[in-house]
């Protein structure tokens, strides 16, 4: 990555994360942590890597897939898609009201751009590994990403969807984890620990790497180095923050889900 997309992706995950803080204050409450954490490698994703896409035509055959099986990100994938054009902006300020086709938790059905239902977690990755594998049988040059949570991971889902993946050589797959050590109510590892987390994907037959999920250039190389995959699945742990870069969220004991006032979001987005 050249020094000049560096700087175009630092600003435009920097303008993101205020969208979104922006878009869940004007509601009031929202799952901040959790939209924060992931902004760094959607916005890799979005604005670096992904092919085909077409905001025009959201359903085109051959584009690749972004599944974010944690739908509780929901707002972090709006406002990518506002931002490339695949609804007007305006819809942030209905987020999660009633009548909108942008509700707190990812649905196909009601927003452009989005290619899963989720929310309840452990779904989304068999529906990426489904897509992964049709997009094989029909010759389909798609890469399919999807991001999961670590608390997402405890459930049993996962990991069957994991072991049909690697069955299946899905090497148009490509899972970010969401490695950001807290889920609801607490530390994921004083509740059901992941680790070592990567020692398991590899078990489970994946093409594992670990890098700091707030690292645009270490992201960029991961998401090449998946593409390379000949025969494996791959798995990116996303080292990260919950509430990354909202001084508000990561100050907090618990940033999953936060009250929001109008003051907190101005202030920490300085626009007035
Ligand atoms: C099957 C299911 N059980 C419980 C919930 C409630 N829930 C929503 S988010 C969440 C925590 C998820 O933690 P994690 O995967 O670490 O995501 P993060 O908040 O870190 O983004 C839970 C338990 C749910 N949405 N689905
Ligand atoms: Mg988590």
């Amino acid at each position: 990555m050249d020094s000049c997309e560096l700087q175009f992706l630092t600003g435009k995950a920097r303008q993101l994360r205020d969208d979104a803080i922006e878009t869940i204050g004007t509601f009031g409450v929202g799952h901040i942590g959790g939209v924060m954490s992931v902004m760094d490698a959607l916005t890799v994703i979005y604005y670096s890597k992904i092919k085909n896409i077409d905001c025009k035509n959201p359903r085109k055959a051959d584009r690749d897939r972004v599944i974010m099986s944690k739908g509780h990100a929901g707002p972090a994938m709006y406002v990518v898609l506002a931002d490339l054009g695949y609804f007007p902006r305006e819809w942030l300020k209905t987020l999660n009201k009633n009548g909108t086709n942008l509700p707190s938790h990812c649905d196909m059905n009601k927003t452009p751009g989005i290619d899963m239902t989720a929310g309840s977690l452990g779904q989304g990755l068999s529906a990426a590994a489904g897509m992964a594998l049709a997009a094989k049988l029909d010759n389909n040059p798609a890469t399919i990403y999807c991001f999961i949570g670590d608390g997402e991971s405890q459930e049993g889902q996962i990991w069957e969807a994991s072991m049909f993946s690697a069955s299946h050589k899905l090497n148009n797959l490509i899972v970010l984890l969401d490695y950001n050590k807290m889920q609801l109510d607490g530390p994921v590892a004083e509740i059901n620990d992941l680790a070592p987390v990567e020692k398991k994907w590899e078990a489970f037959g994946f093409f594992v790497q670990s890098v700091d999920g707030h690292d645009l250039e270490a992201i960029s190389n991961a998401i090449d180095n998946a593409k390379a995959s000949i025969d494996k699945p791959s798995m990116i742990v996303l080292n990260t923050v919950k509430g990354k870069g909202a001084s508000f969220a990561e100050a907090a004991k618990n940033c999953h889900s936060m009250s929001i006032s109008e003051e907190m979001w101005r202030k920490e987005t300085g626009r007035y």
